[in-house]
């Protein structure tokens, strides 16, 4: 299988990340991504190429015009504010209050997030723009053919939506490259999201939508960040109506009940008849994953991947979360593993 890395993702390196009432080293770090690159290579995976640069088009047909003018410019707009240390919202709006654009700086970065634990620094825009077409890189393989590709994506993208960034992520990489593949020739597009975290952005990006058919497995938003979205009865809207699945997962939750929700995930996506499959890849559903509460094994994620090719269909592999570090690697390659054997 054909690997798509960028070293860009170095420029994404926060100081801190808001978590637990502390100001803590961010888990979202660069090593995350040089592991499952060294594990790429160890196992002989395949070739790995560089991503080419596909442009703002492509950024644009999923992201808000002034969302992307706004992250384009944050870092400089926070030096010319005095700041030289990361950018970190503080406060948001809330119910009854008013979603106007502020001017300043900090009023923006409250305006275009949801979170605190996702730092702006100088090279974010630049980290996330690569990750972005590491994401397109591999949409495009699949589009000429290929039966699988892996985008090594970071920063990871699916908590970002159409106007907003938290979560660690800033683009969403995963809508990206589905949309991507919707413009160049595939009529339905489906997308599975197995992050241990709901796929909020991609979700809402798509939700009135029938040609992107979404589906998560997460934490139950009653217990588990972000919260705010991923329940049952989220099922799109509209035209979209049906083409939504979430499957929220207590804390606790081990790798039985997870594969019969894998399961049930996969059902839906065979029934909805898409022409090309996009997974959003977290590993942290792992059992000594630092911030999630599922107990996923090492060896679990080869079935995952031979399920996963058990559909049939181009199969895009974007990476996201995982913060087992010393983990990732095989975790997130064993799903890529178990994939080949099977397809
Ligand atoms: C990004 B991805 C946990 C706090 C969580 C943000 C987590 C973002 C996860 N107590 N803070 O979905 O892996
Ligand atoms: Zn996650």
């Amino acid at each position: 299988m054909l690997t798509i890395y960028s070293e860009e993702h170095r420029y994404q390196d926060g100081k801190a990340e808001l978590i637990d009432g502390q100001l803590l080293p961010p888990f979202e770090m660069p090593r995350r991504a040089e592991m499952v690159l060294e594990r790429v290579r160890a196992v002989g995976l395949g070739d790995i190429l560089a991503p080419q640069d596909f442009g703002l088009a492509p950024l644009e047909a999923v992201h808000d015009a002034r969302y992307l003018a706004f992250l384009a410019a944050a870092w400089g707009d926070w030096v010319k504010s005095g700041r030289e240390h990361d950018a970190l919202p503080l406060n948001w709006q809330i119910r009854g209050m008013r979603a106007l654009e502020p001017e300043s700086i900090d009023g923006k970065l409250s305006y275009f997030s949801f979170d605190a634990g996702t730092p702006i620094m100088s090279g974010t825009w630049r980290a996330a723009q690569a990750s972005a077409n590491v994401a397109l890189t591999g949409a495009a393989r699949v589009k000429e053919g290929a039966r699988g590709v892996f985008s090594l994506c970071r920063p990871p993208g699916h908590h970002a939506a159409e106007d907003y960034y938290g979560g660690y992520c800033f683009l969403n990489n995963a809508a990206i490259a589905a949309q991507w593949l919707r413009d160049h020739g595939a009529a339905k597009v489906a997308l599975l999201d197995i992050d241990y975290h709901h796929g909020n952005g991609t979700q809402s990006i798509f939700y009135d939508r029938p040609d992107v058919f979404f589906a998560s497995l997460h934490g139950h938003p009653k217990q588990e960040f972000p919260f705010f979205l991923g329940y049952e009865d989220e099922t799109g809207e509209g035209s979209g109506e049906g083409a939504n699945a979430n499957f929220p997962l207590e804390w606790g939750t081990g790798f039985e009940r997870w594969f019969g929700a894998l399961q049930e995930a996969a059902r839906r996506i065979r029934t909805f008849g898409a022409e090309a499959l996009v997974i959003s890849l977290g590993v942290d559903t792992y059992k000594d994953d630092p911030i999630s509460h599922f107990t996923l094994d090492s060896d679990d994620y080869l079935q995952i991947g031979r399920t996963i090719a058990g559909l049939g269909l181009p199969t895009l592999f974007v990476m996201e979360g995982g913060y087992a570090v010393e983990e990732i690697g095989v975790n997130a390659v064993n799903v890529l593993t178990g994939f080949e054997e099977a397809s």
